[in-house]
């Protein structure tokens, strides 16, 4: 058995070095993205047993984004290195404020090419967790049989799942869509992580306990909602909490918060924490990833997180 299961597509990012609008940027740092992965990356590094299945280009990114993936302790055993499809990539700007502008190079991936057909049961069956975000079911009609597909398994198998909606218009195409698609997997997931904006978008409810209600009433044992600064707020059963933000010295990047939060409640309730010290531990994960330019470089090892949960 390992902990963690995942799917997603990984792309290759490069993250301008200056300021300015991508097309007058003369140097990009290589990095990764992914936000799947990323949520891997965290959970790693703090001790957990995670498993990644995807679709890579056999080409020279591919192969820089397996080898970071191993590096880190991830199982890749489910990884497919395919030949004469390309792995796709990602262009970052580099702002002084809000969210960075994006440019994805994506379509016609190899990993957007998976469908239904690409779950291995027996390998899904050993996992304890599972956790979806709304980016790759977005990619098209494969990947989201796909990951319906694995909902249902793991439900079945006794295991939990986490579902992080993870916003993403422009892959969805129409917003219409985006809702009634990602509403439809919250009704196959245990623990639903949205963020106030999104929770809004998606649920049409102005507060963090209006979006909670709606996801409870599909079913939700439990609804994190990520409040950026203000912390986040947890509904589970009948009790709500509300834990503050972590301090952060100065934001640089914002992406890739969501994902160390998810990693840091993933982490702390299979590590058996209640569900107050594991919200906790979300929001000290999302307050060291907006501390970084690329997306995993600020996410702490278990003796950095223990240090900050003390100070
Ligand atoms: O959550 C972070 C992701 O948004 C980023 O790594 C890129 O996966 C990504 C995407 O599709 O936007």
């Amino acid at each position: 058995t390992f902990d963690v299961a995942l799917f997603g597509e990984m792309m290759v990012l490069l993250v301008a070095a200056e300021p300015g609008p991508l097309e007058q940027v003369n140097t990009f740092h290589k990095m990764t993205a992914g936000a799947e992965t990323n949520v891997g990356i965290a959970l790693a590094r703090l001790g957990a047993n995670v498993s990644w299945a995807s679709r890579l280009g056999d080409d020279t990114m591919g192969r820089y984004l397996k080898n970071v993936m191993q590096q880190e302790g991830i199982d890749c055993s489910r990884v497919q290195m395919v030949p004469r499809e390309r792995t796709g990539f990602m262009l970052k700007g580099k702002v002084t404020e809000g969210d960075p502008p994006i440019e994805y190079y994506r379509s016609g991936s190899a990993a957007s090419a998976m469908t239904a057909d690409d779950m291995d049961v027996e390998w899904l069956s050993q996992a304890r967790h599972l956790h979806v975000t709304g980016i790759f079911p977005a990619l098209n009609a494969g990947t989201f049989a796909l990951t319906v597909a694995a909902m249902q398994h793991m439900r079945r198998a006794g295991g939990t799942v986490s579902f992080d909606p993870n916003l993403r218009p422009a892959l969805w195409g129409s917003a219409d869509l985006m809702r009634t698609r990602l509403n439809e997997l919250a009704t196959l997931a245990d623990w639903v992580l949205p963020g106030l904006e999104e929770g809004h978008i998606l649920t049409g409810a102005d507060t963090e306990e209006g979006i909670a209600a709606f996801y409870q009433g599909l079913g939700a044992q439990a609804v994190v909602v990520k409040l950026g600064a203000r912390g986040a707020f947890a509904q589970v059963g009948d009790s709500s909490f509300l834990v503050p933000g972590y301090p952060v010295e100065r934001v640089v990047d914002t992406v890739g918060a969501g994902d160390g939060f998810a990693a840091g409640l993933i982490s702390g309730r299979l590590d058996g924490l209640d569900w107050q010290a594991s919200v906790r531990r979300a929001t000290i994960i999302g307050a060291c990833a907006v501390q970084v330019a690329g997306d995993t470089e600020g996410y702490p090892d278990r003796v950095r997180l223990a240090e900050l949960d003390e100070a």
